[in-house]
């Protein structure tokens, strides 16, 4: 028999967290052709899941499975590395869930509620009281506890983690409607129209994807919904929206439960999702005072890390200086010779001599050659950078050779440097 869950505070100690990781994301293009928007670098040194995964464990969360599916490998690898710690004697658990090996062999994950539903059985045995449905690729900070004392507190079915987003934007999200005690009375799964708020609108309250639902509940409800011919077995779709009409939904606003520390001014949440915001994201962790602070001691975000020497910055044989300014530089860099502005560099990066390297999100093991100059790229992992490349002052030339986005951010991956 599993030990009985605790039934007070923390309600964290008694609940599982479900990371759905299994999407795409191909707005990311090149970044997520071989590996799954979760397992895609960020901020330095971590990847986007471990946000969500660092949530849990900060919140006091001790049970975790992640379902994977798409281009999973460098996603796997990454939660065997960092995330293995977890110790079966003192109740902690943490499965990696891929698809295609439990209930229907071959079956893929038909939908993210199809992805829990596949796994009833592995998370029965641990018998969590609740269960905390988490997406793996958004960035932001926040405290899952208080988002299950409320749904314990309001007797909700489920408890569903949202923010205000510009109307605008909200054609991408979940968008609802809630009475003056934040009883969801209308979802909308991604509306083409999507309705403002009371009062204001120009914003419209999103769904973040995050749920929180009693365990029995939940289990009742995705058993009837695997035996429907035309549930497309998702959340958003189909479970959300079923529990709207005849049941009780509750709001909860992320404004309760994110986690700022002194030096944030806003509730910080995005979800990375193009490579301009990929961009823009990144590199907000190099202004004076970021947004978010990746440096807050009470709410660490944890991730695998490489056994790799300090960063290094020395001046090349003509004294020239290596350095960086407003940056981040992961371990195991060296910049010789070369001066780095406003750009994060991933572990093990390496910038020779002459080259100016400026905006820029440069992903691990890149090696920039002599005399570059670089501004405005995202480079992908372990690509060679050959010497004398011009990036980002010519906006055709970089249209016909690399991945050049509207706001002019130029991708460039190892096959394009090829075809140069
Ligand atoms: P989306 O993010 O568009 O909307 P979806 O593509 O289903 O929904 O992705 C949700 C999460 O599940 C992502 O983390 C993704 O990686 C993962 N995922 C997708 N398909 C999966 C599968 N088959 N197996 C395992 N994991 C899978 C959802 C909600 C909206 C809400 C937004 C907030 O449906 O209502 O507003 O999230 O971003
Ligand atoms: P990560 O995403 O962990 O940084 P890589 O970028 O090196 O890792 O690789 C991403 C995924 O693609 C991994 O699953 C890796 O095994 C695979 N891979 C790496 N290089 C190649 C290649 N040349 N051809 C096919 N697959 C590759």
């Amino acid at each position: 028999m599993p030990p009985k869950t605790p039934l007070g505070p923390p309600y964290a100690r008694g609940a599982m967290a479900f990371v759905l990781a299994g999407g795409r994301g191909s707005r990311l293009r090149e970044l997520t052709d071989r590996r799954a928007k979760p397992a895609v670098y960020f901020g330095g040194k971590s990847r986007i899941i471990d946000f969500a995964l660092s949530n849990a464990l900060n919140s006091g969360i001790r049970r975790i499975g992640v379902a994977t599916q798409y281009k999973a490998h460098s996603l796997l690898r990454h939660l065997q590395r960092g995330w293995n710690f977890f110790r079966a004697e003192r109740n902690e658990s943490f499965d990696l869930l891929p698809a295609s090996q439990r209930v229907s062999e071959g079956a893929w994950y038909l939908g993210t509620a199809d992805a829990v539903y596949q796994n009833i059985d592995i998370i029965e045995d641990y018998a969590p009281r609740h269960i905390v449905v988490l997406a793996g690729d958004h960035i932001y900070k926040m405290d899952y506890e208080q988002m299950l004392a409320q749904h314990v507190e309001s007797g909700a079915d489920v408890t569903i983690g949202c923010l205000e987003v510009e109307r605008s934007e909200a054609s991408a999200f979940g968008v609802m409607h809630v009475d003056e005690r934040d009883r969801v009375i209308a979802f909308l799964e991604k509306p083409a129209d999507p309705p403002g708020m009371p009062g204001k609108p120009d914003q419209a309250l999103a769904s973040m994807g995050i749920y929180v639902f009693d365990t029995p509940f939940l289990f009742e409800l995705l058993r009837k919904d695997a035996e429907d011919p035309n549930s497309s077995h998702d959340f958003g779709h189909d479970i959300i929206p079923q529990i709207v009409k005849g049941g009780k939904a509750v709001a909860h606003h992320f404004s309760r439960s994110c986690v700022r520390s002194s030096s944030e001014k806003e509730p910080y949440w995005r979800d990375v999702g193009t490579v301009d915001a990929y961009f823009e994201a990144n590199l907000d962790l190099t202004d004076f005072v970021p947004a978010l602070d990746l440096y807050d001691q009470n709410w660490p975000i944890s991730t695998f890390a490489e056994m790799v020497p300090p960063a290094k910055f020395i001046h090349n044989e003509d004294g020239r200086r290596g350095q960086a300014v407003s940056s981040l530089v992961s371990g195991g860099c060296v910049v010789s010779g070369a001066c780095v502005t406003e750009s994060l560099l991933f572990t093990g990066v390496r910038v020779n001599s002459y080259t100016e390297v400026e905006r820029a999100v440069v992903l691990p093991y890149v090696d920039i050659g002599r005399s570059c100059r670089l501004k405005n790229v995202v480079v992908d992992r372990g690509v060679k950078i050959p010497p004398k490349l011009v990036v980002g002052e010519d906006p055709e030339l970089d249209a016909q050779r690399f991945r050049r986005t509207k706001k002019g951010v130029c991708l460039i991956t190892q096959s394009m440097i090829d075809r140069l």
